[in-house]
Parts: structure tokens; C-alpha cells; sequence
């Protein structure tokens, strides 16, 4: 008879989740004791760090990643990351240990209570199994759900579970295979393709959804068909085109008038894997005109659900493309809608390099392949027009906008995708939330390029407080000794203040970026 930790070991290596990204505790040495050889253990000093690591893996092979975090304080430092996860639609496998069943009813140290409810809504699914032998089923279960849910399954499991008894051999609760129908119906083919034929003036509007390579291989003769301009979602957490392409418009606005103006005149827009349409500040009035026709693409029901469309159709992008282009008449017209930005400014003597000069300085540079993270909020609209993602995967943010997630997800993306060069872009205080993370890319040899955009505050927030009329209410930290922290974590480190500097170590490091095993953190002191 197996026992329940061997039988889910035989499930984990079934899922390949044979990867484990975790900060344990001691209601997890049950599980990890003798851990067998074909599993890696891979430790972020913070569940933070854990769960943004694991989300950075699993939206680099699109497919779950396991996370293995430790009872109350352990999930509840999640949280925030699991949130993030959810909206940044990665699927994980999330085992949370608890204390042991025979004496949970009194309430030992370490007991967890309410585990279940801890992470909200957040979680697609979340079990507690009822007896020991279902937990190899609930986290087989967990894999689909995580899959089809596109996000954090969690399977809760007390520490004495895994030495229990394991049911005899035999099917678990779940199916071993699940294909998942992913065309559309001919007629809502029909339908788009006669609207797209008859409109004066369509618009594409692209977004995470859309990232992918198969999606991006058919969207782009799509575009060319119709010959219209192609914006990007706003605050996307993925890009949905090609960046550089003449057809590419721009980033949306994410108020109500910008939308209104920049839609103005388009008689039928068409969203592909981006919600009808994503939005930051609250404007009043409407996001498109009336006589506006709309129709969505997406794979998410939920998405469809509360996108203001005429239309909207829940298949796979790339299949809704192709049955799409042969039934579009070629549009004429002007194709070039691509508008790149001017250079930065020259610095005077003795002033401050921007962010502007960080993102052209790499934009020269950057192999194509390149991932760029971005976490650098008041910075982040001029990193977006310097840096167009030119391959699917170049460009990646937390889709919910909680900081602390770039830099670990660049290094569990690292690990994911060991031949592409991979940045992340951080604001100093964003590169706070999770910087811990730093020690596990030195530990496991992981060759990110973090670069700290050093202004010595929370800007974007001072902004926010004087279009208020106000003064900030926190202070700034000036006197942060980020080469000290980096190099705290045994990672290597460069201050950079002028020009020259930048140039000379991107020269230096850039060209061999994808073959690193090692980080290395930019710390660059930019003006605010
Ligand atoms: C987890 C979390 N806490 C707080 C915030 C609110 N917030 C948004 S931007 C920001 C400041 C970011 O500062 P920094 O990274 O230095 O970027 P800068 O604005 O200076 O470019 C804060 C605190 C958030 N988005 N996520
Ligand atoms: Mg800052």
C-alpha cells in the first residue's frame, strides 16, 4: 500500500510538476522528507518572491507551476502574489500545509484556521480534502483546475495526511485527459466576417490574451487584410501584436475621453484577447460611440461576461484568425499608424540621466528575443513606446498592478526560458516589495538583468498628490544603499550616473545577456 505522499509524488511526476518553488515550514517536512532526486526545490526567502517566481514560470511555458507554501502565515504572505497570479491569468498548483488533524480541534501552534477563505476569491479553486486519501485526486484535480481556470488551484493538506494510507490503485476523481473544444461556431464566423466586410472603418484592439506565437502568426495577415490601425489594451500585462509593426497605434488611453478620441471614427472595432476596454481612472461618459459596432475575442468566458459588447465570441484567438482571413476582402488605405518616439533630450553637464535615456539606451541594444518586465510606474508609459515588444513574451507587467512581482517573475521566467534574454525595468521602491528575490537568482544561477531606476521615491505617487493639491503624505528614501542590498544577496552590482557609464555596461553585458548564469543588478540614479 502506498501512502498518500508517494501516491502524489506519482501525481506530480504524471503533471511534470516535478518543480517546486516553496518557502516551507515544519507542517511541511512531512512532504519534503527525502524528497526524491527527479524533483528540484527551488527557495524565495519571502512567499512573495516564491509565488511571483512560480507565475514568471508558468507564463513562460504555459503550463502550471507547483508552489508549496506553509500554513497560515505562509498563504497569507501569498496573497497578494496569488491575486496577481489570478489576474495574470498563471496557472499554479498551490499545496498549503496545515497542522495535524488529530489535534486541530484544539487549536496547536501553527494551526491554520479558516485556510480555505485566506486567499479570497483569488484562488480558481480551493480544496480541503475530506479524507487523507483524496489528496493525490485533489491535486490532479487541482492541475485542470489551475489549467482551465487560469490561475492559483490550492489543495490545503494536513501534515499527517501524507503518511496516512494511500486508497489501492485505481482511477482519482478527476480525468487523466482533458481536451478543451477551441473553435468557434462557423455562424459567429460568418457573422464578424460580414460585419468586418461591410464597416467603413474597422480597428483592432489587441491585448494579453493575444500574446502568444500561434495567436500572433495569424492576427498579424489578419491586420494586414484589413489594413487598419492596431491599438494595444491599456495597462496590459502582455502585448498583443508586434510593436514595431507599420500598423501598430499605440497604446490605448485608460480614460473614457481618450478612448472616445482615439476610436473616434472607426465604425467597427475588434478586441482580440482584450476585454472591452480595460480602464484606470474613473471619467464619466462613454467608451466608444454609439453607432459603434463591437465585437470581442477571447478566451475567458469571464472576460465576455462583463465586456460591453455587440458580439462576443469564447474560442481560441488563433482559431477565430484563421477561419476569419479567408473570408475578409483586402481593404486599401494608408497602413502606416506607427509613430516611433523621438530621441530623449541631450543631458546638460552635471544633470541626471531620465528613464527615457535608460529605455533608449537599451532599445538600441536589446536583442529582439529579448523579455522586458516592467514594474516602473512612473516610467512605465515611456518604457512602453521606447521598448515595442517585438516578439510574443516582450513585454510582461502584473496585470493587477501590485508591485513586487517583476523581479521575481524574471528570474522564474529565467529559469523557464534559459536562451532569452531577460530584464526587468523596476522602480526603486518596486524593486522593495520582493527583493529578496535576488538571493534565489544568485543561488540557482539564474542571469536576469534587473535594472533599479533609482529617483529615491514612491513618483508616481508624488504625482498623484499634486494633481490633488496636495503635498505627499510619505516621505522620500534618498539614503537607500541599493548596491549594498544587492550585493547583500551575493549578486553582482553596477552604480550608474552618467551616460557613459550606461553605455559602457550595457556594451559590456548586453551582447551576452541570454548565455548569463548570473544576475546582475543595474542600479541607475534617473531624475524624478
Ligand atoms: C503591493 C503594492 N503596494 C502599493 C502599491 C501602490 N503604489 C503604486 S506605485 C507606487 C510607488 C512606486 O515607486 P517606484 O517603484 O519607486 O516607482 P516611481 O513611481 O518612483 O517610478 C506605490 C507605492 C502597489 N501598486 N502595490
Ligand atoms: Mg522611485
Amino acid at each position: 500500500m502506498k501512502t498518500v505522499r508517494e501516491a502524489t509524488i506519482d501525481v506530480l511526476r504524471h503533471r511534470a510538476l516535478m518543480t517546486i518553488f516553496s518557502n516551507p515550514g515544519s507542517t511541511e517536512i512531512p512532504f519534503l522528507k527525502d524528497l526524491p532526486d527527479d524533483f528540484t526545490f527551488v527557495l524565495g526567502l519571502h512567499e512573495g518572491s516564491v509565488v511571483g517566481m512560480a507565475t514568471g514560470w508558468a507564463i513562460a511555458r504555459d503550463t502550471p507551476a507547483l508552489v508549496l507554501l506553509h500554513t497560515t502565515a505562509g498563504l497569507g504572505n501569498a496573497v497578494g502574489a496569488l491575486a496577481t497570479a489570478r489576474v495574470n491569468r498563471a496557472p499554479l498548483v498551490v499545496i498549503v500545509g496545515q497542522q495535524d488533524r488529530h489535534h486541530l480541534a484544539l487549536e496547536p501552534f501553527l494551526a491554520g484556521h479558516r485556510l480555505e477563505l485566506l486567499a479570497g476569491d483569488y484562488p480558481v479553486w480551493v480544496s480541503e480534502p475530506t479524507r487523507a486519501a483524496d489528496v493525490p485526486g485533489a491535486v490532479s484535480r487541482a492541475y485542470h483546475e489551475a489549467r482551465s481556470g487560469r490561475g492559483p488551484a490550492i489543495v490545503i493538506v494536513p501534515m499527517d495526511d501524507w503518511n496516512a494510507d494511500a486508497d489501492a490503485p485505481g482511477p482519482l476523481a478527476t480525468s487523466d485527459r482533458i481536451f478543451t473544444a477551441v473553435d468557434a461556431p462557423a455562424a459567429a464566423i460568418t457573422e464578424i466576417a460580414a460585419l468586418l466586410n461591410n464597416a467603413q472603418s474597422p480597428a483592432l484592439i489587441v491585448g494579453a490574451g493575444s500574446n502568444d506565437e500561434a495567436t500572433w502568426n495569424v492576427i498579424v495577415p489578419l491586420a494586414e487584410r484589413l489594413a487598419c490601425p492596431v491599438w494595444q489594451e491599456a495597462f496590459g500585462a502582455r502585448a498583443g501584436f508586434p510593436q514595431n509593426h507599420p500598423q501598430f497605434a499605440g497604446h490605448l488611453p485608460s480614460g473614457r475621453s481618450g478612448l472616445l478620441s482615439s476610436l473616434a471614427g472607426h465604425d467597427v472595432l475588434l478586441a482580440i484577447g482584450a476585454p472591452v476596454f480595460r480602464q484606470y481612472g474613473f471619467e464619466p461618459g462613454p467608451l466608444f460611440a454609439d453607432s459603434t459596432k463591437v465585437v470581442l475575442v477571447t478566451q475567458f468566458a469571464e472576460e465576455a461576461h462583463h465586456s460591453p459588447a455587440n458580439l462576443a465570441i469564447v474560442a481560441s484567438l488563433a482559431s477565430v484568425c484563421a477561419a476569419l482571413l479567408p473570408l475578409l476582402q483586402h481593404r486599401e488605405g494608408s497602413t502606416n499608424f506607427y509613430n516611433p518616439p523621438p530621441d530623449p533630450p541631450l543631458i546638460e553637464d552635471g544633470q541626471p540621466l531620465t528613464p527615457s535615456h535608460v529605455f533608449a539606451a537599451l532599445a538600441s541594444r536589446l536583442d529582439p528575443k529579448t523579455v522586458v518586465l516592467e514594474e516602473s510606474p512612473s516610467s512605465r508609459s515611456d518604457l512602453q513606446t521606447r521598448l515595442p515588444a517585438r516578439q510574443p513574451m516582450g513585454f510582461v507587467s502584473a496585470a493587477m498592478g501590485g508591485l513586487g512581482f517583476a523581479l521575481p517573475a524574471s528570474i522564474g521566467m529565467k529559469m523557464a526560458l534559459p536562451e532569452r534574454p531577460i530584464v526587468a525595468l523596476l522602480g526603486d521602491g518596486s524593486s522593495l516589495y520582493s527583493i529578496q528575490a535576488l538571493w534565489s537568482a544568485s543561488n540557482y544561477a539564474v542571469g536576469i538583468l534587473a535594472v533599479i531606476l533609482k529617483n529615491g521615491g514612491y513618483a508616481i505617487m508624488d504625482r498623484l498628490a499634486l494633481q490633488a493639491g496636495s503635498k505627499s503624505a510619505w516621505p522620500s528614501f534618498n539614503y537607500i544603499d541599493f548596491p549594498s542590498i544587492a550585493s547583500g544577496f551575493s549578486c553582482e552590482v553596477v552604480s550608474v550616473q552618467t551616460g557613459e557609464q550606461l553605455s559602457r555596461v550595457l556594451d559590456s553585458t548586453l551582447p551576452d545577456l541570454a548565455r548569463r548564469t548570473t544576475p546582475l543588478v543595474l542600479v541607475v540614479d534617473v531624475a524624478r
